[in-house]
């Protein structure tokens, strides 16, 4: 066409008009089996959340199935772009589609499509949160709006959610609202201090600093940490303390941060976020599941915790403790294996399945049948099945039907359940904070999810050889040690320094022949393990000095387990001061605040384990007879 004509009378199929967006587009739904609303619900105080709800086709007197998080209600609801509501939606929902559930994801405030500020695991309202609205509102608000909103629900609601989406159903049972009927936390981040995400028994988990800037930076997704090089052992290294890597890497920038590089120690900080304690002192009747994983590398103390000091007031009627021997958040994906270990079948399937679904319709789905569900589902880890308990632990301090069993550490590096002499002495080791114990063989990097997420069930034996880690064992059992609890490290150190941190690990060492696995002869399986920083034997709130070269006594719990040492196998149990760069080392020499250690408080120490007399250092375990 000539120029002239083309600019009269344009041709839009020839000629760029205009916005190629157009105002509008309905893409065709035809073939949909769910419908997809994108609301914003108003809170209280006026601050609107977005909530994405995926409704099933010809959906009526459907049950509400709810998780807030701070990771993207639309991605959470759109695993892919699919016709099929079950390819829609996350994998672990598997059971809820096929149930009819309605599924909602919520932004929680401050994140994503959501207004107003956002606070990491904002502390209920209180003492640290002087607004009026938290987690328990927001849930309470939302709840409310969705059963006088969605004309397609019967009025019921379900939560649930792993982690921090956890830590939101747990908030929500602090004050729930009438129509939330069942909860589900999935390994919820309920006490940062003592053994979630941020430390362990006060020693800082420097892997969760990446997280910072990813979930702070920008309301939407942030970017990690750039790193010098591929090894985070040589970068946090060659950074000296954790916060002069989070200095160096601009996270003083983060509110967030400078409160928690603030409180190092168990003071009114952690004490008043701690949730365990508070669903003890406010519990709930929403029938709850506690669940977390027998190696969950990332929250390992919330489930367990909540549901002990729940048991501990009397209200275990509706709550029931679920550990598969899973890894952080397996629960919802396929949990056929873990690292190394096969076990018996997809069982985080089975656990959806045969508890978690039937669970959720009896309280949700009027006339359905009560669930086949007992006080505790606990994966066998040595035997391979679960386990349906009554009660658990079944071994425990006081009011179990079994008492606790003390693994004596031993001369010659052995371990077994005699006392040891009076003279038996004592073992040392040189704790050098320039060559601290690797918690994975380097390279390590703590972006390799790959190697990340099974950690826990990782050999032991590339720290059993080293010469700063003391590795004790039993001679191979003529019979099976059946324990079903948590173990104890109950040990008896000195060190020339005025702090340290002890690591403790209790394995399992497979024979040096199994036939169905030649490759695994020889395994140092981990079957509890944690770390304590000294300067809290005490007082979790008060740390102090060690005196140099005095004994002390460390206790600590280690995390549940529900394991056989089979006959053939043998116990072993490792001690080390250092676990790098997953947490940050102890300069051990006493320093105020070891986020600020400099280069020159680094000193190397030599630590003593005694292992005789009034001394005697053990793994308690909870031992529990054959059934
Ligand atoms: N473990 C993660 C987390 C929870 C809460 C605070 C910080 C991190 C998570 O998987 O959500």
């Amino acid at each position: 066409l000539p120029a002239a004509a083309l600019a009269a009378a344009p041709d839009p199929l020839l000629v760029a008009t205009g916005n190629d967006i157009p105002a509008h587009v309905d893409m065709p739904r035809s073939g949909f089996d769910y419908l997809k609303r994108d609301v914003m619900i108003p809170m209280r105080d006026g601050v609107t959340l977005h909530t994405v709800i995926v409704i099933p086709k010809n959906a009526h007197d459907a049950p509400i199935l709810l998780t807030r998080t701070p990771y993207d209600a639309t991605k959470r609801a759109t695993r892919s772009n699919s016709p099929s509501m079950l390819a829609t939606l996350p994998q672990g929902d598997d059971v809820f589609v096929a149930g009819g559930y309605i599924r909602v994801f919520q932004d929680v405030r401050g994140k994503y499509g959501s207004n107003g500020d956002y606070v990491m695991t904002r502390p209920p309202i209180g003492p640290l949160n002087p607004s009026n609205t938290d987690d328990t509102t927001d849930a309470w608000d939302t709840i409310d709006w969705l059963v006088k909103n969605l004309p397609e629900s019967n009025g019921r609601v379900g939560m649930t959610g792993s982690s921090y989406e956890g830590w939101t159903v747990v908030m929500a049972l602090l004050h729930p609202h009438p129509a939330l009927k069942v909860a589900s936390p999935e390994s919820p981040m309920v006490d940062g201090w003592m053994g979630d995400d941020w430390f362990h028994y006060g020693a800082f988990r420097q892997s969760s600093l990446d997280y910072l800037p990813s979930q702070m930076t920008v309301k939407g997704e942030g970017d990690e940490i750039p790193r010098p090089g591929y090894d985070d052992y040589a970068n946090f290294l060659k950074a000296g303390s954790a916060g002069e890597f989070a200095r160096a890497a601009g996270l003083e920038q983060f509110p967030f941060w400078r409160r928690m590089a603030a409180h190092p120690a168990y003071d009114a900080f952690w004490q008043g976020q701690a949730l365990d304690h508070m669903v003890a002192a406010n519990p709930s009747d929403v029938p709850t599941l506690w669940e977390q994983g027998l190696w969950d590398q990332e929250d390992m103390w919330g489930a367990i915790h909540s549901w002990m000091a729940l048991k501990a007031k009397g209200h275990e009627g509706n709550n029931v403790l679920i550990m598969g021997p899973w890894r952080h958040s397996q629960v919802n994906y396929d949990g056929s294996s873990l690292g190394r270990l096969n076990w018996d079948g997809d069982t985080a399937l089975q656990y959806r399945r045969d508890i978690l679904r039937p669970f959720f319709d009896q309280y949700l789905k009027p006339g359905a049948p009560k669930a086949n569900v007992p006080a505790a589902f606990i994966y066998n880890t040595g035997e391979n099945h679960w386990d349906r308990f009554a009660q658990w632990p079944l071994a425990c301090d006081s009011g179990c039907t079994s008492p606790m069993t003390p693994l004596f550490l031993q001369s010659g590096f052995s371990l077994s359940f005699e006392h040891p002499a009076a003279n038996a002495g004592s073992d040392s080791y040189v704790s050098d904070p320039a060559k601290p114990v690797p918690y994975l063989s380097q390279p390590v990097a703590f972006a390799d999810g790959a190697r990340w997420k099974p950690w826990l069930t990782s050999d032991q034996r590339n720290a059993a050889n080293r010469p700063d880690v003391l590795a004790y064992e039993t001679t191979p059992l003529t019979k099976e040690v059946r324990i079903s609890g948590q173990p104890a490290a109950d040990m008896f150190a000195a060190t020339t320094g005025t702090d340290a941190d002890w690591v403790v690990k209790l394995i399992d060492v497979f024979p040096d022949t199994v036939p169905s696995d030649p490759t695994m002869g020889g395994y140092q399986l981990p079957i509890a393990m944690d770390i304590f920083r000294g300067r809290y034997r005490e007082s979790f709130a008060k740390p102090a000095p060690i005196p140099a070269g005095q004994v002390e006594r460390y206790r600590f719990t280690l995390p549940p387990t529900n394991h056989v040492f089979l006959p053939g196998h043998r116990i072993m149990v490792q001690i080390q001061s250092s676990w790098f760069p997953l947490y940050d080392r102890n300069p051990q020499h006493y320093v105020d605040n070891i986020f600020y250690a400099k280069p020159a408080d680094y000193m190397t120490a030599t630590q003593r384990i005694m292992h005789q007399g009034a001394e005697a250092s053990a793994v308690w375990l909870p031992v529990v007879p054959t059934p």
